[in-house]
């Protein structure tokens, strides 16, 4: 069988990069795309920041006030103002649909796995070597037609090819030949394992574990009793071990989550915060898969008693904005707040969205 050359290609600081392609005057600005920070009051997380705003400490995910203050305190210490922007997210899914497209010119067999990410599988080129000019040749074609920066790793199988591409980041490309990914893995630091966070990674410190290499030496014995099966899969992970295949992309077909209350309510208070914190989070995850547009949402009320009602709505319209999102699941809450479609008043135990007719 041919050796197997699999490739990962990741955009660097992806909505920031397309907002600071699209606005020049933002040109080497610190950018940062997430909610609305409101003078450090707002609610609502980071999208991402480019890479002179993460110089303050800012990243994907972090609350936005937190990201407001860590802008304030730069700006005190004679540092260029962050500029907070809401991001737009139909215009990412386009820039992702055109690299989506030039990578498949390149390499045909190719699985995306997030806005901004996908594997591809190189084997046909016959070696690392071979492999590498080629992702040179698809970095330039995304840096001419798109202008913005493309990562890109090459290595044996999908964990390697992963990790190569955050190596050298924004702008990178770096290869691993199937024999060096043990050596390529040993220095670098055990989170840099996909599915290595923060409670195995604290579990590992204790025991004065901080690279891959510390890590080698726990038996598959020690793994399993401290992770379990899971122990057992980084046994082989540390090792640059990794059978798993590409698969096609198979979009989400759809985005949902719900909150179960610490105590079952009547607060009309609370369980419209918890709409409007899920709907950020639903507009969040949509734009981080992929998409930008839905036309369903539906509202799910479970009571104290476990009964279980659902409630939708589908526009003609797609929906976009996390504004139209909370108008609408809120439209759809309020029955379930009064007599009309809680006749007894009951209290709620937990409240769900869901989006779809996703695009
Ligand atoms: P990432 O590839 O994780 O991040 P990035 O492209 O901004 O930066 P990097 O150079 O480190 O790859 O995510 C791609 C885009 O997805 C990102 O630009 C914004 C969005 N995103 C979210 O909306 N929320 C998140 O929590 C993350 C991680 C990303
Ligand atoms: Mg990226």
């Amino acid at each position: 069988m041919p050796k197997r050359i699999i490739g990962h290609l990741d955009m660097d600081a992806f909505f920031a990069a397309i907002e600071e392609r699209n606005n020049p005057h933002f040109s080497g600005q610190p950018i940062v795309v997430g909610a609305d920070p409101r003078s450090g009051q707002g609610r609502g997380v980071v999208s991402t920041a480019n890479y002179r705003a993460r110089r303050f400490g800012i990243h994907s995910a972090m609350p936005i006030r937190t990201a407001w203050h860590l802008a304030q305190g730069a700006v005190s210490r004679g540092e260029a103002p962050v500029i907070f922007l809401p991001g737009s997210f139909r215009a990412y899914s386009q820039v992702s649909q055109a690299i989506m497209a030039i990578i498949k010119k390149y390499a045909p067999h190719m699985q995306q796995c997030s806005v901004d990410e996908a594997y591809f599988d190189l084997s046909f080129t016959g070696s690392t070597t071979q492999a590498k000019q080629l992702c040179q040749g698809l970095k330039d074609e995304i840096k001419a037609q798109e202008k913005i920066t493309a990562s890109i790793g090459i290595g044996p199988n999908k964990l390697i090819a992963k990790i190569a591409a955050g190596f050298q980041k924004p702008d990178g490309l770096t290869a691993v030949a199937a024999g060096k990914a043990a050596i390529f893995l040993a220095p670098l630091p055990i989170q840099t394992i996909p599915g290595i966070g923060p409670k195995t990674a604290a579990v590992l410190h204790h025991k004065g574990i901080v690279s891959i290499n510390d890590m080698r030496r726990l038996s598959r014995t020690q793994l399993d009793n401290l992770f379990g099966k899971w122990g057992l899969m980084l046994y082989e992970k540390i090792r640059g071990h990794d059978t798993s295949p590409l698969h096609d992309h198979e979009p989400a077909k759809s985005i949902s989550e719900q909150t179960t209350f610490p105590v079952d309510t009547h607060s009309p208070r609370t369980i419209i915060e918890a709409i409007m914190t899920i709907c950020q989070h639903l507009i969040d995850r949509l734009a981080y898969e992929g998409f930008s547009q839905f036309r369903t949402v539906t509202i799910t009320i479970r009571f104290a008693d476990f009964q279980t009602i659902s409630h939708a709505r589908t526009t003609p319209t797609p929906f976009t904005s996390r504004q139209t999102l909370i108008h609408e699941a809120l439209r759809l809450l309020l029955p379930f707040l009064d007599r009309r479609k809680n006749a007894h008043g009951q209290k709620i135990r937990l409240v769900g969205v869901r989006l779809t007719k996703i695009k």
